[in-house]
């Protein structure tokens, strides 16, 4: 069913860049090949049990460190202009820091030639959650300060080789979503005596100085490049007009996408709520540390799937905020997809593997609205992730080769035409990257649930595109401006 928006005149810009996404350590394999090291996710796969709930790991995964040529031409094939990859710090730097492993660096060369010779735009993430083993043994990885200089050391190599070649980089793919890994898991990884519910602002800290670090890196020896923060949360709709509802509102924004935004674009500090909290143990950032974090984003890219009902804990807001013990402490909202809502495909009715994700494209223009007002990003808005798990297919196996996926192309189709509104209304959206590029190994799910606009059969490493990646492309087809 192609897209038919309800207004002719709706168009992308001409530059828009419209492509898919993927991350190494869940599509590429190669887990021992090349001089790669081992990252954390190799232990949590294969040393901890049911950190994945199906106990599989990305020791193939797609076999894309092989495939990758095949993988490209694929996007280009389909019409893509686009697509965008991470690189992995345990393969270029084994050690974390340290002897560069040229053959890493060689692959990743031709990874990027690949695009370029089938006219399709390279754009590189530095950090997918795939840490170097070793610095998380050596100093506890993110929870530590020294990750910010041998972040910087990482990110100034692969600068320095690829930044006549690819011109929009993501620095860290997340942060919220990575911090939240603090604590692993006791007796496999080293500790430290920070305590468990701080672990993740420590994490958040050390994310922004090391982010703000690599941009500047970048910047300087490439101004032309475009360098920004990958956000994600979602869309914050009040669940009633209550004033408890309206603050618990607020804290949800600064303590999921406030808590990197406000940083990187508003100044170089944390917003108002989250600052009174992490202020409590975190030493606020000096006027130095703010001037370097603030203004390292040239787009504001959002990871943008999906929209929450926010309001406030039964107890009160009040209540929460200062009590170290109350289970909502320390952001203090609550969330729910489900409030008042008779006509959502529902994530976790739809599909228990994603529960965090509704298919709540309504909101998607309102999203766009705020994230202009709010941050301001003088390059523009990119959508850099969205997708959705098609229930079913997580039930199988193995798919046939002709998928449709009706609600992944519903999906799709709903918003771009969202976008499309968005962008009428004077939202200057830049771009999208649909995940996935396949289905892969979805962390803590394995490769039970799929995000995939292709189904890849894992025994044969066969490639099928599904009837959605014909359903993304010919939005643009349609509707790009010519
Ligand atoms: C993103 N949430 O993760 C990641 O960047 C991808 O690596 C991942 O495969 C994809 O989304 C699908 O899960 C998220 O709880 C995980 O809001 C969780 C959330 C958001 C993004």
């Amino acid at each position: 069913v192609p897209l038919q928006v309800k207004n002719e005149s709706w168009k992308f810009p001409k530059n828009f860049w419209y492509g898919v996404a993927g991350a190494a350590y869940q599509i590429e394999g190669a887990a021992k090949a090349e001089g790669r090291a081992p990252s954390i996710w190799d232990v949590l796969s294969h040393r901890v049990p049911n950190y994945v709930v199906t106990n599989e790991t990305g020791d193939v995964a797609n076999n894309n460190y092989y495939q990758y040529k095949e993988d490209i031409a694929r996007i280009a094939a389909l019409g893509l202009n686009t697509y965008s990859f991470s690189l992995s710090w345990s393969r270029i730097l084994p050690f974390g820091s340290g002897p560069i492993n040229e053959q890493a660096l060689a692959h990743y060369d031709d990874v990027i030639d690949t695009c370029i010779e089938y006219g399709v735009i390279p754009q590189a993430t530095l950090y997918h959650w795939d840490l170097p083993l070793v610095l998380q043994n050596t100093y506890g990885g993110w929870l530590s300060p020294d990750i910010v200089e041998d972040f910087t050391n990482y990110a100034r190599i692969v600068f320095e080789r690829y930044h006549t070649k690819v011109h929009h980089w993501f620095t860290i793919n997340e942060p919220i979503v990575f911090c939240g890994f603090y604590p692993l898991p006791k007796n496999y990884f080293k500790q430290t005596i920070i305590p468990d519910v701080r672990q993740k602002f420590y994490c958040g800290h050390h994310a922004l100085l090391a982010h703000a670090a690599a941009y500047h890196v970048g910047k300087s020896l490439n101004s032309s490049l475009s360098i920004s923060l990958k956000h994600n949360g979602g869309y914050k709709i009040q669940r009633t007009n209550s004033s408890e509802d309206a603050l618990a509102v607020d804290r949800a924004w600064d303590f999921q996408e406030g808590w990197f935004s406000d940083p990187v674009f508003l100044g170089g500090d944390y917003p108002r709520y989250l600052k009174e909290y992490v202020e409590t143990f975190l030493d606020p950032f000096t006027d130095e540390q703010k001037a370097q974090i603030n203004g390292t984003a040239d787009i504001y890219a959002h990871d943008a799937y999906t929209s929450d009902f926010i309001f406030a804990p039964d107890s009160g807001i009040s209540a929460c905020t200062k009590n170290e013990s109350h289970p909502l402490f320390p952001s203090c909202y609550n969330s729910t997809k489900t409030y008042a809502n008779g006509y959502w495909l529902v994530g976790p009715a739809a599909d228990p593997g994603s529960p965090w994700l509704n298919k709540a494209t309504d909101w998607v223009p309102a999203f766009l609205h705020y994230m202009q007002k709010r941050w301001n990003p003088q390059g523009g808005i990119a959508i850099t992730e969205f997708g959705i798990a098609e229930p079913y297919e997580a039930l199988r196996k193995d798919l046939p080769s002709i998928v449709t996926d009706p609600l992944r192309s519903a999906y799709y189709r709903d918003y771009l035409e969202a976008i499309l509104i968005a962008i009428s209304e004077g939202v200057n959206v830049v771009g999208t990257l649909a995940w996935s590029i396949y289905d892969n190994f979805e962390w803590s799910q394995g490769y039970s649930v799929k995000f995939g606009i292709q189904y890849v059969n894992l025994t044969t490493q066969e490639r099928f595109f599904k009837a959605s990646a014909f359903e993304y492309v010919n939005a643009f087809n349609v509707y790009l401006e010519k």
